[in-house]
């Protein structure tokens, strides 16, 4: 059935339930000098090229391949549009390698046909902390899939994953290959009903009319909780010791040390937006929320070319309940103009969901490791990682 899967150190749907097999490393690391030294063989017609993500031009390439042929819903109606900027915060993180920034050109044209990346993460799995590659960005373009390229680019990132001496990768997927971790389901939170409808994204519910419809999503014009504000760099220390201490209780989760919150929940333009409550007595840092921006292009729509996505990321309550932290997020999305606020129902997010009238939608997303066998499945509340 899985012809490259089969093959992989990954969890085998003939090894599901079997309570004898050990947790952790599914094989053990080969010495540095035995992993290959040469690509994988590509067919004749393409070429290995390494992506300067530093580069304008190729980032641009990079961009629209991924603009043109990266993931859509399974109607076809939407695909995800990365932006440039959204690309280099993803890809030159903490201690990358340009090396794991992988593309295939056509040896004639010289044009990008596929993309892979790999970025560098700890991920904490019970209490074993791992180094782990990150894969993110598979792409083939529309005109050449179904040949097997994907195997290759999957090999060849491994391999230079290895060259690092890091055995283990975490990526996502909204198909089932073997094995997931563990299966999440996305919820969406209507903004802006009436866009949402026209263009597809949702549909007018039973004995709902429009102006109902609107009346039920309305939220307030300003966020209610007092001390409420955009994350700034001197939160760095506060915010790191905050979301450390909350992601412990989860299964599988980062180790963000500051240099890893500068990076990833820093306020960046347009990328991603992070607010936290600061207790007006004491101006401490109670609670975290935090959301990436990406737009979907909305696939042969006379009226609408793009659909504004927010994407729920990490958040912390500690002091100020979930559910109205999440609603002053909410305030904040609709003001920042996005017509749909997502989330997946990881970490604590079912605690809001409903109230907030989250509701589901019909795509799935797969969490998988590579190399590295978890004994009991996990619940979507046990994982404490969003990957982009
Ligand atoms: S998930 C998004 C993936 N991208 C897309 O869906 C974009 C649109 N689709 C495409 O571009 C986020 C193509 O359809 C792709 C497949 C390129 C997906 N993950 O070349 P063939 C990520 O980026 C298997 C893994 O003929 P194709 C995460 C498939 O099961 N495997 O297909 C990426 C089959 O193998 P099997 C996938 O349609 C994680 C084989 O590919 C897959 O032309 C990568 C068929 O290949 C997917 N999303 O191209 C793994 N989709 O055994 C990282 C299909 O079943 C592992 N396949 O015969 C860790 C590596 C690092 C380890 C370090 C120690
Ligand atoms: C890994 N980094 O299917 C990414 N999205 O539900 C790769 N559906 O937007 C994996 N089909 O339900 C990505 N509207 C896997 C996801 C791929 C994209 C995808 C789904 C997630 C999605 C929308 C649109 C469906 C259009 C037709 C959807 C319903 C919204 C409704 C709002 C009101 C309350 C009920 C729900």
């Amino acid at each position: 059935r899985h012809k490259f899967w089969e093959t992989q150190p990954v969890g085998q749907y003939k090894d599901v339930g079997d309570t004898s097999l050990p947790e952790g490393p599914i094989e053990p690391p080969t010495p540095l000098s035995e992993v290959k030294q040469e690509p994988y063989n590509l067919p004749s017609a393409y070429e290995w090229t390494t992506c300067d993500m530093n580069s304008e031009e190729t980032c641009e390439e990079v961009y629209v391949l991924l603009k043109n042929n990266y993931v859509e819903d399974d109607e076809n109606m939407f695909r995800f549009n990365y932006s440039k900027e959204f690309l280099r915060w993803a890809l030159r993180v903490p201690g990358y390698y340009q090396s794991w920034h992988i593309g295939v050109r056509a040896k004639a044209s010289k044009k990008l046909v596929a993309f892979i990346s790999g970025i560098p993460a700890r991920i904490r799995v019970n209490e074993d902390v791992v180094k782990m590659a990150e894969i993110n960005f598979l792409c083939v373009h529309k005109k050449l899939r179904s040949k097997r390229l994907a195997p290759v680019m999957i090999k060849e990132v491994t391999r230079r994953v290895h060259l690092e001496n890091i055995w283990q990768a975490a990526y996502t997927a909204g198909v089932v290959l073997p094995t997931p971790i563990t299966t999440c389901q996305y919820w969406h939170r209507s903004l802006n009903p009436k866009k949402l409808i026209d263009v597809g994204f949702s549909r007018l519910g039973a004995r709902m009319t429009m102006s109902r419809t609107i009346k039920l999503y309305k939220l307030p014009d300003s966020t209610i909780t007092p001390g409420f504000r955009k994350m700034e760099l001197r939160d760095v220390p506060a915010v790191t010791r905050l979301l450390r201490n909350y992601l412990n209780q989860f299964v599988v989760a980062p180790d963000f040390d500051e240099n890893d919150v500068e990076h990833w929940l820093l306020p960046n333009d347009n990328v991603v937006d992070s607010f936290l409550v600061e207790s007006p007595q004491n101006h401490e840092i109670t609670d975290f929320c935090s959301f990436y921006t990406l737009p979907s292009s909305i696939l042969g729509n006379q009226n609408y070319s793009t659909l504004k996505a927010a994407y729920s990321y990490y958040n912390v309550s500690t002091k100020t309940p979930m559910n109205q932290l999440m609603n002053d997020v909410l305030i904040v999305a609709k003001q920042k103009d996005f017509d749909v606020f997502n989330a997946l129902d990881v970490m604590h997010n079912e605690t809001f969901l409903k109230e907030l009238k989250f509701g589901p939608g019909d795509g799935q997303l797969h969490y998988y490791l590579y190399n590295y066998r978890i004994r009991n499945g996990l619940k979507p509340s046990g994982l404490g990682l969003v990957l982009l």
